[in-house]
Formats: C-alpha cells, structure tokens, sequence
C-alpha cells in the first residue's frame, strides 16, 4: 500500500531532558539537561516524522534553530513529497539566502533535525527500519563502547569503578573516559587508573575535547601510548588543520574527530591529509542522514573506520552503523532514551538491531508532553 506522502505541515520542538540527575562535565562543556530540538513532519497520508539535532539545552540558542526550522526551511518544504530526500536537501541547503547566513552552525543543525524527518518518512512509508531501507546490514552484531562512566566531574576512583564495572559486569569491551584538564598529570593518572582496573585487552579511548594545546599533547603523547590507547579524541581545538596534520605525524596514538565539523568539505580536508584515523560523523551536526553517508563513503575510500559520535543519544546512528560498512563500533550514553517509541539498547557489549519502521526519531508523547519547551 502506497501512502501520500506530500508534505502538510512542519513543527518544530525543543525538549530539555535531565541527564539522570547528574551535572556531567568534560574539559570544555557542562551539562544538567540533553536538548532535543527538532522538526515533526506531517505527511497528506497520515505518516509522520521526527528528526532532531542534540543541544547542551540552552533555550535561546535552542530557539535560533527551532525558527530556522519553522521559519526559513518549512516553507520550502510544504506541498513537496517527503520521500525526495536527496533533491529536499540540496532545496534547503543550497537555498541562497539561508546559505548566506550560514552553511555551518544554527542553520545546519536546523537541516540536520528536517533531513533526519524525511528520512523517517521515507522508511515509514516503506514500513523498514532506516537499516533496511539503506541496504541491509553489513554486520550480525553492533559492538557498543560506553562514555557514560568516565566524565571529568568525577574523581579518578568513582572513573575506575565505573569502568571496572562497566567492562565485568555490563560485557563492553571499550569505554572512553574524558581527559583535557589544566593538569595533564592528573588527567594521565586517570587514565593509568582505568587502564588498570579494565586490563590490557579492553578498548580504552580518550577525549579531550579540543582543549589542549599542540604542546601539552606532544608531551601526553608517549604515556597514552604505553597505555595502549585505542584514540585520543579532539586533542587540539576543532578547527585547526595543520595542527592535527602536524600531531598525526607525531603521536603513535591514532587520532579522532568529527563531532565539531559541520560538512563533507571538512571531513574532506582531515581525511585527505591524515589528520584523522577514526572517523566519527554524527548526523546532529552535519546536515542530517544525507550529509553522513556521504562522509562515511569517503572514509571507507579511505579505509578509515567510522565511529559515530552520538549527538542523537544512538537513536539514529544505531541504524546507520548497522548498515554502513565502515561503521565498527558505536557510542553509547543512555540519556534519552526514555523519549523514543524505541529506545536503543546494549545488551553483553552489543547494541539491539532496531525491528520498527522509521529512523528511531519517533518522540513518544509523554516526552514532549513533559520534556518540552515553548519554541
Ligand atoms: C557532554 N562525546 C563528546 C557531551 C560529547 C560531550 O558535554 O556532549 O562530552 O560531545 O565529546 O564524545
Ligand atoms: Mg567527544
């Protein structure tokens, strides 16, 4: 049954989730609430999507994007067919005078949240999950690597005990703790901590996120490697190219980024120099499931592996490391999934192949009902 899939209307939302209670911090951010900001698209059949971009909840910011959704990409949306994501994308993002106020930040966050929508439309209205849609899976089992216990606001002993247990008693076989303080002693402590507790085999990566100097990095380098760090992430701020180019030839510890980089032309510039060695694009950021297959395409030219960095919580990402081939390994951090129709789920170290038609966006009611916001 073929279903009208002619778009009627396109809301946005904003949704402040409490992150379990915890104020959670790494090097650079704090966060008490996960935004959930995004578009709900209405479809002359009656299929609906949800699409949505991961915030640290800060309303006025969190508003910019939700009017760029309402304001500047509804109206380009109304009367076109949900199902022609590709052509829809390149409407929005090559539409002039959106374009000339931003290809990066607030309004490709808003296209982000609007492409994911669609996508969960097109996979709704062929009653697959977005896994199948895309191909099929390219793996039986999807390893899941947890970031929950390792955050810079807790001591190095409640980090290790985090770990110990999340490695014994939950079967990941990887953790990721943060790193990037103004004392890379302490930082480095931490690490021989967990790395003590977890044993030589377990998966243990870094993350910086982008605070240290070039440096400070140059001289962490040669512990974290006798630590047997999996990656360190983010060492140097985001932006700066030669820098990675230049810690890349240096470090033996393979490199990884993505989560602060908004395009294709970007991940482009770190992949072809090799600045990068795991490849973590996340749809929340670059401009939705569209602008990610395409980076994930580029790294597996490259033979890079692609770790999604989870602004979605996994919701999304679950699915598109499932059938993407570069995709080995993925995120997990438990904050939302409460929200959803279909929340993600680990089990023994694996993430659940997702079984519901649709991207894994869909909000249940009583989230928005008590997460939400006014736009
Ligand atoms: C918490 N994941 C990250 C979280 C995340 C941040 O602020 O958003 O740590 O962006 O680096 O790898
Ligand atoms: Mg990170």
């Amino acid at each position: 049954m073929s279903r009208n899939t002619t778009i009627t209307e396109v809301e946005p939302f904003i949704l402040h989730v409490p992150v379990t209670g915890r104020v959670v911090q790494d090097s650079t951010h704090t966060v008490t609430h996960w935004g959930v900001v995004g578009a709900r698209v209405r479809t002359a059949g009656g299929l609906e999507g949800f699409g949505y971009t991961g915030t640290h909840a800060h309303l006025p910011s969190d508003r910019l994007i939700s009017a760029c959704i309402r304001d500047s990409y509804a109206p380009l949306l109304l009367g076109e067919d949900a199902c022609d994501v590709q052509r829809l994308w390149s409407v929005m993002y090559g539409h002039p005078p959106v374009q000339w106020v931003g290809r990066t930040g607030i309004t490709h966050l808003a296209l982000a949240a609007v492409d994911t929508a669609l996508w969960d439309i097109k996979a709704k209205a062929a009653e697959q999950p977005l896994w199948k849609l895309l191909g099929g899976a390219t793996k039986v089992a999807l390893p899941a690597y947890n970031t929950d216990g390792g955050w810079l606001s807790l001591d190095a002993e409640t980090v290790a005990e985090n770990c110990r247990r999340l490695v014994e008693e939950e079967e990941y076989n990887g953790v990721k703790i943060k790193i990037g303080s103004d004392d890379p002693n302490a930082d480095l402590h931490r690490v021989e901590r967990v790395r003590e507790v977890i044993g030589p085999r377990r998966q243990l990566a870094v993350d910086c996120n982008g605070r240290w100097r070039l440096t400070t990095m140059l001289a962490a380098a040669p512990r974290l490697a006798e630590l047997g760090v999996l990656w360190v992430e983010e060492p140097i701020f985001y932006d700066d190219l030669p820098g990675h180019i230049e810690l890349a030839r240096r470090i033996s510890t393979p490199i990884a980024l993505g989560e602060q980089l908004y395009s294709l032309d970007a991940f482009r510039d770190f992949i072809s120099s090799g600045a990068v060695h795991w490849v973590q694009p996340d749809i929340t950021r670059l401009g939705g499931i569209t602008e990610w297959i395409r980076v994930a395409d580029l790294a597996l030219a490259y033979r890079l592996p692609v770790v999604p960095h989870v602004g979605d919580m996994g919701q999304v990402h679950v699915h598109l490391a499932y059938a993407h081939p570069a995709a080995t390994l993925l995120e997990y951090i438990p904050w939302i999934r409460e929200c959803f129709e279909e929340p993600i789920e680990v089990k023994h170290g694996k993430y659940r192949r997702p079984e519901q038609p649709g991207a894994g966006s869909t909000l249940r009611s009583e989230a928005l009902a008590e997460y939400g916001q006014e736009v």
